[in-house]
């Protein structure tokens, strides 16, 4: 059928409804949705064994950080955490609706090797998706993620552009019959040696291929949200950037690709460190934006809570106390009023790993 004779999804005012909350001033979104191997990594990383008791306990203290709802608008869980309640035996959507926060769903089931590509990946996750999507909504998911990437020192191949847009596109549209607002994340691994420059370019890229077929596949942008990398030298690159640089490329490519019917721009963190990934926010909206620039991050928001609370329950205020400290930051830069003073130095460490496969 032509794009004008395509049937609206039926969900397309609540659509454009979550969307607008989720994009709503001074809010961002907390990705929690690691998968078990990734949660596992994590708990490694202060001593715990990756067991389902031990994902629930780290996962109740995040969801029930009092007043974390000011600052955070959505969260994005991973399956078994939607079907699961927390510590106390409340359903863990229920206590996020509760504090005014969406619940949203991991939808893609990982990245694997692409065939006849340059070692690159492809994300996988369509057979079947309508009805898992279905049952998500079910569950009180209203919006959804798909999480696919482009290595720029390994190409990035045409082969492999086109699929990650083919497959963000498809999953968008999927998600919209199913009543979940997509996030579309297309994420530009750190990885390299290039400069800023050639960052942009392949973003552009990148981005370009996206709408194509977001608009091909009948997707509604008005009821989409974006998770794009900022646009920053690769991790190996000599040259640095700053706050300002970032903003300037990472707004521009924006302006170049992104039509303003889109209503909000979640970034992901990438490996930057807590307070990079706050700062380069914060120089973003020092001038209105045709969008609500935000943030969706993972580490950039987890990373002192998580070594906080190693674990113990005498440290669980103390690690909800230091989440709070990281999304009101957030919530300051989405408002453009971030001044960085007072900052841990475990918050300014990096978390680049090189090669890191989730
Ligand atoms: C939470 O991490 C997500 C990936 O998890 P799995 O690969 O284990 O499924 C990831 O998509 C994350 O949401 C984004 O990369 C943003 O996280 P960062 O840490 O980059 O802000």
């Amino acid at each position: 059928p032509s794009a004008l004779t395509v049937r609206a999804s039926s969900y397309a005012d609540e659509l454009v409804k979550t969307a607008k909350t989720i994009a709503s001033p001074g809010r961002g979104i907390l990705a929690m949705d690691e998968s078990n191997a990734t949660c596992g990594k994590r708990l490694a990383s202060i001593g715990m064994e990756n067991t389902e008791a031990n994902r629930q306990a780290f996962r109740t203290l995040l969801v029930s950080v009092p007043g974390l709802g000011e600052y955070i608008s959505g969260a994005i869980l991973f399956e078994e955490t939607l079907y699961q309640s927390t510590v106390e035996g409340k359903k863990m959507v229920d206590v996020l609706v509760e504090q005014n926060i969406v619940p949203g769903i991991k939808v893609d089931k990982g990245l694997v090797p692409l065939a006849g590509s340059n070692n690159e990946s492809w994300c996988q996750g369509l057979d079947g998706l309508a009805s898992r999507s279905a049952a998500y909504y079910q569950q009180g998911a209203r919006f959804a993620k798909w999480r696919t990437v482009v290595s720029i020192p390994n190409g990035p191949s045409a082969l492999a552009v086109k699929e990650a847009a083919w497959g963000l596109a498809r999953y968008a549209a999927i998600s919209q019959d199913n009543g979940l607002v997509p996030i579309v994340e297309p994420e530009i691994l750190l990885d390299g040696e290039h400069n800023i420059d050639r960052t942009f370019e392949v973003a552009k890229q990148v981005w370009a291929e996206v709408f194509f077929y977001l608009a091909q596949n009948n997707v509604l942008f008005e009821g989409i949200l974006l998770k794009p990398s900022m646009v920053t030298p690769g991790a190996e690159c000599k040259e640095k950037a700053t706050p300002q640089q970032v903003a300037d490329y990472t707004l521009s490519l924006l302006r170049q690709r992104i039509p303003p019917a889109v209503p909000g721009i979640m970034f992901l963190s990438g490996g930057q460190s807590e307070v990079e990934a706050t700062l380069n926010l914060n120089a973003m909206n020092q001038s209105p934006n045709p969008w609500h620039v935000s943030f969706s991050y993972a580490r950039a928001l987890q990373n002192t809570c998580l070594k906080t609370w190693s674990g113990r329950p005498e440290n669980v205020k103390a690690a909800q106390d230091a989440l709070l400290v990281r999304a009101k930051a957030n919530s300051l830069a989405q408002l453009g009023k971030y001044t960085g003073e007072g900052e841990s130095d475990e918050a300014k460490k990096g978390m680049f790993v090189k090669g890191y496969v989730y």
